[in-house]
């Protein structure tokens, strides 16, 4: 499958407005140095709500083809939501993406399946492609039903949505256990996830559309094992956070990847 990699770093709460500008213009600097080919990988960037604008404001003045997205957003369109925002707001913004149900979102927020799966609806509604995130505790890979899990997971929101909408799904598969914790899952174990996540979609929608959508892997990828990682064939790039916070180590992985 012809499917393009993406690189994205989850920036998390990481980095006001003034460091978001100035990493975006290193990353950019650092990368067209080495002539690297932005058709090949794509490369995204996950800022908070507070530094989008910025963001936005250096990618069109400067022309860059970094993408960039929110880490999470409200399932209303408007209203009395006081601390929300809502999936136009951030579209209004040039947002590609949109994190939906990271763990830590699932973990300090009342994130459950259904909302994740409104989340989802509220992305695609806006124009926007939502990068899913989903799999298993410890607790699920000790008990030996990490893949059941982890495409239960991703089922429950695509049971409910169109070929169409499901087509537009990024997909990260991030074993909780790997997350922040310099535990990364083994190439066999990413591929396997990636794969089973893969079979569940072609089986509820088409081989077509499971073989479009881009499965990312995430959980302490670093430029140390970025390579055996995107060597796996239903691997299509990475959800990045801590190595994403330092311009050299994130330039370093988009270009193995
Ligand atoms: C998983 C990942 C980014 P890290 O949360 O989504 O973070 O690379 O720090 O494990």
């Amino acid at each position: 499958a012809s499917r393009t990699p993406l690189v994205a770093g989850n920036w998390k709460m990481h980095f006001d407005h003034l460091e978001a500008t100035y990493f975006v213009q290193k990353l950019a600097w650092l990368l067209r140095d080495a002539h690297f080919d932005y058709k090949r990988c794509e490369v995204a960037l996950m800022p908070s709500f507070t530094a989008l604008r910025s963001v936005q404001v250096l990618v069109e003045a400067d022309r860059l083809p970094i993408r960039y997205g929110a880490q999470s957003v409200s399932v209303t369109t408007q209203g009395a939501f006081t601390g929300d925002v809502s999936a136009d707001m951030i579209a209004a913004l040039g947002c590609r993406y949109v994190i939906v149900g990271h763990s830590e979102r699932r973990k300090y927020h009342p994130e459950d399946d259904a909302n994740i799966v409104d989340q989802v609806r509220a992305v695609l509604a806006a124009g926007m492609q939502p990068i899913l995130c989903v799999g298993e505790s410890f607790e699920e890979r000790r008990q030996g039903i990490e893949l059941d899990f982890a495409v239960g997971q991703v089922h429950d929101v695509t049971r409910d949505l169109s070929s169409d909408q499901a087509a537009k799904l990024v997909i990260a598969y991030e074993p909780v256990w790997a997350i922040g914790t310099g535990m990364v899952a083994t190439p066999e174990s990413a591929q396997d996830a990636a794969k089973a996540i893969r079979d569940d979609l072609a089986a509820t929608f088409s081989r077509d559309v499971a073989d479009g959508v881009r499965i990312l892997y995430g959980g302490s990828v670093s430029s140390k094992n970025a390579v055996e990682l995107i060597g796996e064939p239903d691997v299509d790039g990475f959800l990045i956070g801590g190595a994403a916070l330092d311009a050299d180590e994130l330039a370093k992985i988009a270009r193995m990847t």
